[in-house]
């Protein structure tokens, strides 16, 4: 451990598991009532009180500067698909770029693929305990506002982004949706994306848990308040970063 980079993670580890650990204490009491507490957004209250705790340790700890780990080729896996929402319904595919303004415009596929084209090997986790190490293919999101959205990248924004259908949707921090590795991706493992993967396009993230890596992106929005967020909403963490 002379590393000082896996120095500064351990120590983050130990005060995470301090925090927590209070957390827990104070959270002791509210324990037993958990069989009989009501079911707030489908997740029962001392639940969601926990889950609370751990967004504040999510937004504390694990900053958005961190790069997640690459892979060499060789550990790639094949995909497995999970979640369906927003992937069902008739709705034609189409992009919409909602600037900080409120005005909406259309772009195209072929505007992200004009970018430069960034490529990543890495881990997909969900937060069913499964992950899937994949090659991903697309713009950096950071690029992409560069172009289409200069001026509207304050890192107290947010960024919203929804399926055609707006059935799924997911809020961004800015710094995270600025992340380097933050890609609109038009490849998975070297070829045009599945459509239950999201073609044409669709958001990966590896600083964030797959709840947050939608796709079939429709709509992306640069905003001031703090987007609404499907898994959010059901009490998951709304950083849900790691
Ligand atoms: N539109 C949409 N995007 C989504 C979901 C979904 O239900 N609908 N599920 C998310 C979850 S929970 C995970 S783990 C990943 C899985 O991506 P994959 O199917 O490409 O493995 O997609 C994410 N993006
Ligand atoms: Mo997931």
């Amino acid at each position: 451990m002379s590393d000082p980079v896996d120095q500064e993670i351990a120590r983050k580890t130990r005060r995470a598991f301090l925090v927590g650990g209070a957390a827990a204490v104070v959270g002791g009491g509210a324990w037993a009532a958990l069989k009989w507490s009501p079911m707030d957004q489908g997740v029962q209250t001392p639940l969601r009180v926990a889950h609370r705790a751990n967004e504040k340790l999510s937004e504390t700890f694990f900053s958005p500067a961190r790069m997640a780990r690459t892979f060499d080729a060789a550990a790639l896996q094949e995909p497995r698909v999970n979640g369906r929402v927003g992937l069902e319904g008739e709705e034609e595919w189409s992009l919409t770029l909602v600037d900080a303004g409120g005005h909406s415009i259309p772009l195209k596929l072929e505007d992200i693929q004009s970018l430069p084209k960034a490529e990543m090997i890495t881990e997909l986790k969900c937060i069913e305990g499964w992950s899937r190490i994949i090659k991903w293919g697309g713009a950096r999101f950071a690029d992409f506002a560069a172009k289409y959205a200069p001026q509207q990248t304050d890192p107290n924004d947010y960024v919203a982004l929804e399926t055609p259908d707006k059935l799924y949707y997911v809020g961004l921090d800015m710094p995270s949706a600025m992340h380097p590795q933050t890609l609109l991706c038009y490849e998975m493992n070297g070829a045009e994306l599945e459509w239950e993967h999201g073609y044409p396009l669709r958001l990966v993230m590896p600083i964030k848990y797959g709840i947050k890596n939608l796709k079939r992106i429709g709509r992306i929005q640069f905003t001031k308040t703090r987007p609404r967020d499907y898994w959010a909403e059901r009490g998951y963490d709304w950083y849900s970063g790691f």
